[in-house]
């Protein structure tokens, strides 16, 4: 194998990975435009074992979408709305419970909560939202709220993102995930999403968490208008945050899906080629990241299943109901069961292993 990967080319490549060397912008960029998606795939799995041996992880999760109605409008999302669209909804704390307390007969470990950033919800909604989840489920994780949203909340409650991270982890806060990062780019930034937060403004929302404790973790929307070097610069700048602060679990490359949004219009997704290079490349080029998912949801099953041999450990999870990837055009359905990801990943060669939201809590499968 080592010979085939020297004739791809790739041979200082491999010796750095070898080494366990940090591999270089210029580096990444071979790799991207490298034709051989094999060769890749060995590079990432190198380091993919060297990290997490042959497990891959999953969770028992479910995901709360509380509210579409956003301010931004990003140009790649078909899920937020302005408040008179149709479909617009805004979950009361009364729905949300519901939601919680249908799935207590099930070993929920995690409550993914995400929506948007709303107009007029203030922030003692938010804090309430919280503690009602908590009591419906006391011993839940809660790994909640993006960045973005999290700059949102401290500026309706006119606080630091600082204090504002300390009172929602008060009220249950447990990390947060790794949405709204997109690209960092400011010229992907003001071409799709130009009312979001900058990329140096969602990366100093991560570093305040990090700073007080909570983990979170990051994606990438890839497979629209960024380029290779944009990419790269996203990564990088993401590898750089976590040598300050260990505070990234996962890395999540997140594939654009293209239909009801102005971004997509004309454009088809990304193919299988395009997803397995951006598994491959984030799990080398991000060497001090423990986990790189393989989203599912997003990749579609069959997918993310052959993404565990390119530099993917982890699957996510149950999820049950998601709105943000099926209102873009997503196919693969919202729900898995625990002994179909259990399927999934020992048919990959691979070993189950059903974690908690900080790969603390594991359970061989
Ligand atoms: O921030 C929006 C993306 C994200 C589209 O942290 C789209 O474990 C594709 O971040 N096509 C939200 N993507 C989802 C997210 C996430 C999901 C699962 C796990 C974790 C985690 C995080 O979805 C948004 C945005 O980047 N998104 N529209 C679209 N059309």
């Amino acid at each position: 194998m080592d010979t085939f990967i020297k004739q791809s080319g790739l041979g200082h490549i491999l010796e750095k990975v070898r080494a366990g060397e940090r591999l270089s912008l210029a580096d990444g960029k071979t790799l991207y435009e490298h034709p051989n998606i094999l060769a890749l795939g060995y590079l990432a799995n190198i380091v993919r074992e060297r990290k997490n041996g042959d497990k891959v992880y999953f969770i028992y999760n479910q995901h709360i979408n509380y509210s579409n109605i956003c301010v931004n409008l990003c140009k790649f999302c078909a899920f937020g709305r302005k408040r008179e669209d149709p479909l617009a909804y805004e979950m009361s704390i009364e729905e949300i419970r519901q939601k919680v307390r249908e799935r207590l007969d099930e070993p929920i470990e995690e409550l993914h909560v995400v929506g948007s950033v709303h107009p007029d919800l203030p922030f003692s909604w938010y804090l309430e939202m919280l503690k009602a989840i908590k009591e419906e489920r006391p011993g839940v994780h809660i790994q909640a709220f993006t960045a973005v949203e999290i700059h949102h909340l401290a500026k309706i409650a006119g606080k630091s993102v600082q204090e504002a991270l300390k009172e929602l982890m008060a009220a249950g806060l447990g990390s947060m995930p790794g949405g709204g990062a997109e690209v960092f780019s400011p010229r992907i930034r003001q071409l799709t999403c130009p009312e979001k937060i900058s990329g140096e403004e969602w990366l100093e929302v991560a570093r305040t968490a990090h700073k007080q404790g909570l983990k979170t973790n990051a994606t990438m929307l890839y497979g629209h208008i960024e380029t290779v070097e944009e990419r790269l610069e996203h990564l990088d700048a993401l590898r750089r945050l976590q040598d300050e602060t260990g505070g990234f679990l996962a890395f999540i490359p997140l594939a654009f899906h293209p239909k009801n949004n102005e971004l997509g219009q004309g454009r088809s997704g990304t193919t299988g080629i395009c997803d397995l290079k951006n598994i491959a490349v984030s799990r080398l080029m991000l060497d001090n990241f423990p986990h790189i998912k393989a989203y599912w949801i997003m990749l579609g099953v069959k997918m993310a299943q052959v993404a565990l041999s390119f530099g993917a450990d982890d699957l996510d999870g149950t999820v049950k109901e998601e709105r943000i990837t099926n209102m873009a055009g997503g196919e693969a359905g919202q729900a898995l069961g625990h002994k179909t990801l259990i399927r999934l990943i020992r048919e990959a060669g691979r070993k189950p292993v059903q974690r908690d939201t900080l790969y603390e809590k594991l359970v061989d499968c």
